[in-house]
């Protein structure tokens, strides 16, 4: 059989937590149109008769403006030199940079099986595809490129087949009815954090971490939950719960029905704010909230 560990890496935004959620075929890591989205690695796994692909979901590549980036950044980095192949996602619908050659350089040097997965052609002309190509050829760029959107579905069987040429003999990493290596605990934060960053702008979704402090399922089979978002400063904290409470009831409210579709059950769900002054900062809280740039 063909398996093993596919580290999914490329800048932030570029659409990588959405193509390992398509592949896997659930939802195992949270999306949003803000940079950033990711900050842990977070194992995708996908079985099939001919093997089981094991997707490193990372960080996406992005400016290091504190020690909770750093982390994120030494994250992406340690994932890519531990994993059997990468996958290079590239967002099609952006112009190519410099940047982006020095990337799928640096990814490339590293010697390990890489394939480029050219993602949202749905957004964009389609004669963009062979320039692009062209130019990353050109550039000494020699890993194959694959075409895909995620959203609309295209191109994916034919990335899958190729993912599994590049990956080694072996047998599978894990069992087969595991979908992602995450606790529903670290879900259930990570969900309430995909709605503060579709609900709110700015520092204020980077500068908010949850902490879930309760999870329990009641005889009825109601699971309590009872969470606490910490964020940075005191006028980020009334930002977040809003005028009369509303802004957090409405993410709140939202947050609750994603997780009785991931669960499975009701949710009794309770929300505090709390403030850590700049935690992002702060070595011994960033650990205390589960961050640890993917030291083992
Ligand atoms: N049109 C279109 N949009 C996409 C596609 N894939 C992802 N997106 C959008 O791109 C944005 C970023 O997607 P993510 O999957 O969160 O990107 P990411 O690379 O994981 O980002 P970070 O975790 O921040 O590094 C979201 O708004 C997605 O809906 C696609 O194939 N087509
Ligand atoms: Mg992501």
């Amino acid at each position: 059989m063909k398996c093993g560990t596919v580290a999914v890496i490329g800048k932030a935004n570029a659409g990588k937590s959405t193509l390992i959620n398509v592949l896997v075929g659930e939802k195992v890591a949270i999306v949003s149109p803000k940079p950033q989205t990711t900050r842990d690695r977070i194992l995708g796994i996908l079985n099939r008769e001919q093997g089981q692909i094991v997707f490193a979901d990372t960080p996406g590549i992005y400016r290091k403006r504190n020690e909770l980036t750093s982390l994120m950044m030494k994250t992406t980095e340690n994932t890519g030199k531990e994993a059997d192949a990468i996958l290079y996602v590239l967002d099609g619908h952006n112009p190519l940079e410099e940047s982006d050659f020095e990337l799928i350089g640096k990814y490339a040097a590293l010697g390990l099986p890489m394939l480029i997965a050219y993602t949202k052609i749905d957004i964009m002309p389609a004669e963009k595809i062979p320039e692009d190509v062209k130019r990353l050829f050109e550039a000494g760029i020699s890993q194959d490129v694959c075409p895909v959107s995620a959203r609309k579905g295209k191109n994916l069987k034919k990335l899958e087949e190729a993912i599994f040429r590049m990956l080694p003999e072996g047998e599978p990493l894990f069992p087969e009815d595991i979908v992602s290596d995450k606790s529903e605990k670290f879900m259930i934060a990570e969900i309430m954090r995909e709605k503060i960053l579709l609900k709110y702008e700015k520092e204020i979704p980077h500068g908010a971490a949850v902490v879930v402090n309760k999870f329990e399922v009641r005889e009825d089979g109601v699971a309590e939950i009872s969470l606490d978002i910490v964020c940075e400063k005191y006028n980020h904290k009334a930002i977040l719960i809003g005028k009369q409470g509303r802004a957090l009831k409405e993410a709140a409210s939202f947050a609750r029905q994603d997780m009785e579709k991931f669960l499975g059950r009701k949710v009794f769900l309770t929300t505090y704010v709390k403030v850590r002054e700049d935690w992002r900062d702060r070595g011994g809280l960033l650990r205390e909230l589960g961050y640890s740039g993917n030291e083992e």
